[in-house]
């Protein structure tokens, strides 16, 4: 099918705001470039246990194998910034580091999941197309396994690939999620913007654990994020110390960025930060039963990873709480699951007690 881009495209943009999207971008389905990149990535183990990422094979690199019949692809970025960010958020959520009986949860896994929401919005938006020009194939994709997004964003002009590998862009800083529509509709490429982010390299000399190699190299085994929230089992104890109190995700390097000084703040409710997630205690949040966690992260996207992980993540930032401050009231805490039902957090309260840790 065969439409016109230039009026088609700015009747996009419109619908997608109204949705709650800042920006949409057009990417072909050419990703041979990346494939090299993404076989290394891949080769070097990079990926850790994220099976899914080595499942599809090339297909993640090739949209038109992954849905047949697929010629275009809708890009779109959704800001993730609470509405009631205040200025200057960023060393907001810097000092929470300077505060290690605190926990912190990234600031993107907040309010609802964005899974969720985007999914929702993107078919929305998906069915407002059909409504100008006809019924059309297409499928809806965030954060869904076997797709390229970063890559699909650079390539349509959301933004370029920063040093921490996240797309960033003039306008947006980086703190926003993207989703993508495979369309079986050719619509004119957008172009990709130029990078600027120099010689900087702040946010590769900030990552707690030098996670990012090198420029656009990402070892997830060695990232936060992936520790607390992907990975399943025992975290290896020489990253333990380097988590300090981040209890779900990491944001240090998008902190540190200076374009987040242009990061927006989300023009939907759906993001702003529920309480019992922002600034509270480590000691209240691993008194938490099954049924508490459940209830508390309903609809976020921290429900996935289960109470068990929650904890053992929570252990962990305990104890270098507790190395740091030798504050009494924390080992209690831990010795309240010092016999717990499951062998992974009994294993990770036991590190974070052990005595050789103290100051
Ligand atoms: C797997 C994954 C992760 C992994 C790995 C991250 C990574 N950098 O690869 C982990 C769990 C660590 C992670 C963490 C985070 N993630 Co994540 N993640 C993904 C996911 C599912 C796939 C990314 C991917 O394909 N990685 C594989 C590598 C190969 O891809 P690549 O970095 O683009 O690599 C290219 C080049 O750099 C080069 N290359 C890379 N390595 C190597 C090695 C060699 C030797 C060579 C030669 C080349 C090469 O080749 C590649 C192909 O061009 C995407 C969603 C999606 N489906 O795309 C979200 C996604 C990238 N994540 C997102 C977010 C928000 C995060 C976090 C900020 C969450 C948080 N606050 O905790 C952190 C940021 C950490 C970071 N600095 O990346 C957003 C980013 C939005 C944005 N603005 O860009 C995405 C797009 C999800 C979404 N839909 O919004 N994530
Ligand atoms: S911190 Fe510096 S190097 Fe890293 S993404 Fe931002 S501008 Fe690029
Ligand atoms: S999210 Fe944190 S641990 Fe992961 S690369 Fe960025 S700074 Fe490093």
């Amino acid at each position: 099918m065969m439409v016109s881009s230039s009026q088609l495209v700015p009747q996009i943009r419109g619908w997608a705001r109204e949705l709650g999207f800042s920006q949409i971008g057009v990417a072909g389905v050419d990703l041979s470039a990346a494939e090299p990149g993404l076989m290394q990535w891949l080769a070097e183990g990079f990926h850790g246990e994220m099976h899914y990422m080595a499942a599809h094979g090339l297909r993640r690199a090739r949209p038109a194998e992954l849905v047949p019949g697929t010629v275009s692809v809708i890009t779109a970025r959704m800001d993730y910034l609470p509405r009631a960010t205040p200025p200057g958020w960023q060393a907001v959520e810097f000092d929470r580091l300077t505060r290690p009986r605190e926990a912190i949860v990234s600031v993107y896994a907040r309010g609802r999941d964005y899974h969720k929401v985007l999914r929702a919005r993107l078919q929305k938006l998906s069915e407002r197309i059909a409504g100008a020009v006809g019924p059309f194939g297409h499928r809806v994709f965030t954060d869904s396994a076997p797709v390229l997004e970063a890559e699909l964003a650079r390539r349509s002009g959301q933004g370029w690939r920063g040093k921490h590998t996240l797309v960033l862009s003039r306008e947006a800083g980086s703190m926003f999620f993207l989703g993508e529509i495979y369309l079986d509709m050719a619509l004119a490429p957008t172009q990709p913007v130029t990078a600027h982010c120099g010689s900087c390299q702040a946010c590769m000399d900030v990552c707690p654990t030098q996670a990012i190699i090198a420029p656009h190299r990402v070892d997830a085994r060695r990232c936060i994020s992936y520790l607390t929230i992907e990975h399943a089992g025992p975290i290896p104890e020489e990253l333990r110390p380097l988590m300090g109190n981040r209890i779900y995700g990491c944001d240090d390097c998008q902190l540190v960025c200076p374009w987040n000084k242009y990061a927006q703040a989300s023009s939907l409710p759906d993001f702003d930060a529920r309480a019992p997630l922002v600034g509270q205690q480590l000691v209240q949040l691993f008194a938490w039963d099954e049924a508490t966690f459940l209830r508390q992260t309903e609809g976020g996207p921290i429900r996935r990873i289960g109470h068990e992980r929650w904890l053992r993540n929570i252990a962990v930032a305990l104890g270098n709480a507790l190395r740091a401050t030798g504050d009494e009231r924390l080992r209690a805490a831990l010795l309240t699951r010092a016999d717990d039902p499951s062998a992974l957090v009994r294993e990770h309260v036991a590190w974070a007690l052990l005595e050789e840790k103290r100051p």
